[in-house]
């Protein structure tokens, strides 16, 4: 299904790019390869991905939020570490989904985040933090029905995130509320999503992580206009995508620049993988234990 997908939307894609010039979206250079150096892939445990017995758990709860830029109300499930205690302070992680999904898709599409995420607790590896998976397609109609049709309300969800939902999560939750504390990061269309939203509000986001970014992945140059400015405020960029994924020199083509620019900058290929949760739990797996 999702093939069918990526095959239909790239060309889509590159017809958008053509019209939108120089507004940026990466379609163009999906056949193109790019050179780059990889950073060494580290395999994740066994069964860092399975429910694991013996272990306190985390909650999943379905959320409510007004949204100012989209006149709705929207959806978002916000996983709650084991223990989770008001009296304490926490991060935040905004986990995006791909285009044919919604703040389900992480959950009930094979993502197990709040299984990784309770494993990594358990085992001390990660930060307190609670994980926000909302939907990124910012519409009145923001079923997953809407597919590429509804590419356009992905690229304005930053204004119902920043806007809205961070908003809500912040007076509704016990987190910090400042940048250092925030993080941002998606599949597909949801890394595309993080890149943009992630390098484009430095002052809201300082960690960014990009899973398999779909075209919708601005163009380096125009991610990053200011060289000094990502390197004094972006404390993480990280990317992974799988090695047989058609869509890997979205991700190639910001890893060039950042290396030719000296910007710190990871991007790890999954081995023979393509376009799927594989890769995914894996870069929530590596991307949650190196943020706040
Ligand atoms: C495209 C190919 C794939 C595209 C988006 C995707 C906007 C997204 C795939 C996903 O989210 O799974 O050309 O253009």
């Amino acid at each position: 299904m999702k093939k069918i997908y990526v095959a239909a939307l790239l060309s889509l894609s590159m017809m958008a790019a053509n019209a939108q010039e120089p507004n940026i979206p990466m379609g163009m250079f999906g056949g193109q390869n790019v050179d780059v150096k990889f950073d060494p892939y580290v395999e994740a445990p066994q069964g860092f991905d399975k429910e694991r017995a013996g272990i306190e758990r985390g909650t999943v709860q379905l959320i409510e939020y007004q949204s100012e830029s989209v006149g709705t109300t929207r959806k978002a499930n916000v996983y709650l570490p084991p223990k989770y205690d008001k009296k304490k302070k926490y991060s935040v992680l905004y986990l995006l989904h791909g285009i044919g999904g919604d703040e389900w898709e992480w959950m009930n599409d094979g993502g197990v985040p709040n299984i990784i995420m309770d494993n990594l607790y358990a085992d001390k590896k990660v930060k307190d933090m609670i994980v926000v998976m909302p939907n990124g397609r910012a519409a009145k109609n923001d079923s997953r029905a809407g597919g590429y049709g509804s590419a356009p309300a992905f690229g304005e969800f930053d204004k119902d995130l920043i806007g809205s939902l961070i908003p809500y999560i912040e007076k509704n939750f016990s987190v910090y509320t400042d940048k250092d504390h925030r993080a941002i990061a998606g599949l597909s269309m949801g890394g595309g999503q993080s890149l943009n939203f992630g390098l484009g509000h430095m002052d809201v986001f300082a960690y960014v992580g990009g899973f398999s970014s779909a075209p919708n992945t601005m163009r380096a140059a125009q991610l990053i206009p200011d060289v000094e400015k990502v390197k004094k405020e972006n404390k993480l960029l990280w990317m992974v995508c799988g090695g047989a994924d058609g869509l890997i020199n979205n991700s190639a083509q910001l890893k060039a620049f950042c290396d030719e620019k000296g910007i710190p900058c990871t991007f790890i290929k999954y081995p023979d993988e393509g376009h799927n949760f594989v890769v995914w739990k894996y870069g929530l797996y590596k991307f949650a234990q190196l943020i706040f």
